[in-house]
């Protein structure tokens, strides 16, 4: 059906509404400030609209608005008109069809298909919040998700609606299921048909710059993911003049973003400032994570900027292709984890490309960056990206001098700029516990040199990052806690050449274990972490031990079992 919808598009010819396109008072030309807040501003409108009406009057070229392959050779271009249509489309299924309405929240857990942009495209233009989640999810983890977040609707797949019905009547809100698919399934609306039969005629919301759009679920080192909410100043962010400096994206530039769909750098990388910048969205949409693929797109289509977690790169270069001399790749960005000087040199000796970096936060979107052009300084994460003003702070609030180690502080106070989260929802005292003094807390420890570039040191907590993915180690611990064979255990970061850092779990055996081979067991706890939750979050490292370091009350101490891992001890 997604073919049908594409060919039906070609040659289609938008309703005859008037485009709202007074945003941009040229091509690409910001309308907005680094310090403004205008009432009302609408990324649906003003500015996937206003390409379109560039489209029209023949102002842009004929590049895609998204370009989307998969390994069948499957291929989608839609240009920002066909855009336009279909996302109207889609947000006449989220009210006609399903009866959502605008403040509810809709849970969007796709992979990488064309179907992710018109979900959320549709969600803007009529105020409805999406909430990405990622496809690696399981049916606990969906349900809490439904659960605290009293979600209306789901958005999915085939592979992952029978996790969800497994589920379903635990979530009383929840009164739409929407199946991307080409098959039908009882008791789930096809999202595919809908898009087909419903009006491409809808009148978007003007939805006012601090109203909800989204919400995306962070990892901390104690509960369940926090939901941070966004409001639509994100996307007005990337409408920064200084924001746009990061890639200097321009209207003939295809941008790919490898980021999974679930995360904030995706909406950033493959959506907002693609778009605002009017450049092509590219996206290959790959089962299984694969660099020789990676490589193979790189030689293949005409990118030219690629956005992607460390890790990838890292991947990349582990491949021994004989070139990585990419025909028409000319910026590369990095951010969600940190990156050696060492691997940045490496980059730039087998690419000729420099890789830059940035740095950002659910909470925050991309905050740092080094800004395309700007001087690298390797190792060095870039400056902060007006309006953020960000200082290294101590844990009171107080700022700290150049060079000197402490938290990574955005400022909030008197006036909290656009981009930065709203609040953690329905978690007061989450939201209050990252406020320090006029600076909201990142929990990031870096340093600041005299020149106001950023180096990141690691987690004040103890959250993991590894290869991109921030995981908390209460979610490893408590699906550990399910086996049988796990009386307790602690779930650490350890370094790792290629991901950075990989999750690492110590595990005190239950007494009828005890005796049980230990390499089969380490496989069979990782396959069981991997059944209970996200498999991105298993432990690629087990350690069995007698017992684990704890306090005088009782508490597990993992910062003593982080820093042996890191050899600080
Ligand atoms: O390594 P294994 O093969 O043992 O296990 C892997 C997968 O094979 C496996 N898996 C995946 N889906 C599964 C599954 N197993 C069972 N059922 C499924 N449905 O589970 C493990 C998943 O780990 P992974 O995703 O780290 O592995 P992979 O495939 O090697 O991917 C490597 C990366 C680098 C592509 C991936 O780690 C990645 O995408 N990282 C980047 C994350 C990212 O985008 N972070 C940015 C967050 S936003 C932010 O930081 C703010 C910045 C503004």
């Amino acid at each position: 059906v997604l073919w049908d919808i594409h060919k039906s598009c070609h040659g289609f010819h938008p309703a005859p509404q008037r485009l709202r396109c007074q945003s941009l008072s040229g091509a690409g030309a910001p309308r907005w400030n680094d310090y403004d807040t205008p009432e009302e501003f609408n990324f649906a409108s003003d500015v996937l609209d206003y390409w379109t009406q560039m489209e029209t009057e023949g102002k842009r070229g004929p590049n895609p608005a998204l370009w989307w392959v998969n390994n069948q050779g499957d291929e989608v271009k839609w240009s920002f008109r066909e855009m336009t249509d279909l996302t109207r489309r889609a947000a006449n299924v989220f009210t006609q069809s399903c009866g959502l309405q605008e403040g509810d929240n809709l849970a969007l857990i796709l992979p990488r298909v064309p179907e992710w942009w018109l979900v959320i495209v549709g969600c803007i233009r009529t105020g409805i919040v999406f909430m990405p989640g990622t496809t690696q999810m399981k049916a606990k983890d969906i349900l809490y998700r439904l659960q605290v977040s009293k979600a209306k609707g789901i958005v999915t797949t085939d592979t992952l609606a029978p996790e969800v019905d497994s589920v379903a009547s635990e979530c009383p809100a929840l009164k739409t299921k929407l199946l991307v698919s080409d098959h039908s399934r009882k008791g789930w609306l096809d999202f595919r048909s809908l898009i087909q039969s419903e009006s491409p005629v809808h009148t978007c919301i003007k939805s006012k710059t601090l109203d909800p759009m989204a919400i995306f679920f962070t990892s901390g080192t104690t509960g369940f993911p926090k939901m941070a909410k966004h409001s639509h100043g994100l996307a007005l962010r990337s409408f920064f003049p200084s924001c746009r400096k990061l890639l200097q994206l321009k209207t003939s530039d295809v941008l790919w973003c490898l980021s999974d769909t679930g995360w904030i750098l995706a909406v950033a990388g493959s959506l907002l400032e693609p778009w605002t910048a009017g450049s092509t969205v590219f996206a290959h949409h790959l089962p299984q994570f694969d660099p020789k693929v990676i490589v193979q797109t790189l030689f293949k289509y005409p990118i030219t900027q690629c956005f992607a977690a460390p890790s990838v790169f890292r991947m990349i270069l582990q491949q021994n292709s004989t070139s990585l001399r990419f025909p028409t790749l000319e910026h590369c960005c990095t951010g969600g984890e940190a990156l050696l000087p060492e691997e940045q040199e490496l980059w730039r000796r087998q690419t000729g490309i420099l890789l830059y970096q940035a740095y950002g936060q659910s909470e925050t979107g991309i905050s740092c960056g080094t800004l395309r052009g700007m001087k690298i300084k390797p190792g060095s994460m870039g400056k902060a990206i007006p309006p953020y003003d960000i200082q290294i702070i101590d844990d009171k609030g107080n700022i700290l001098p150049p060079n000197t180690e402490g938290n990574i502080g955005i400022r909030i106070k008197p006036t909290r700029p656009i981009g930065v989260f709203m609040r953690y929802e329905s978690n007061p005292v989450k939201t209050a516990e990252v406020e320090c003094g006029d600076f909201y807390n990142s929990g990031d420890r870096a340093t600041v040199d005299a020149q106001g570039y950023f180096w990141f040191l690691g987690r004040a907590d103890d959250v993991i990052n590894a290869s991109g993915y921030r995981i908390g180690p209460a979610e490893v611990e408590n699906a550990l806690a399910e086996h049988p064979a796990v009386a307790e255990s602690a779930v650490v970061s350890s370094p790792d050449p290629i991901r950075g850092e990989v999750v690492k779990a110590f595990i005190v055996l239950t007494p009828k274990f005890l005796s049980h081979d230990r390499d089969q067991l380490t496989k069979e706890l990782q396959q069981h972490v991997k059944s209970v939750t996200a498999p991105y979050k298993y432990p690629r490292k087990v350690e069995f031990v007698s017992e684990l370091p704890k306090t005088i009350t009782g508490k597990i101490k993992r910062s003593e079992l982080r820093k042996k891992e890191f050899g600080q001890m």
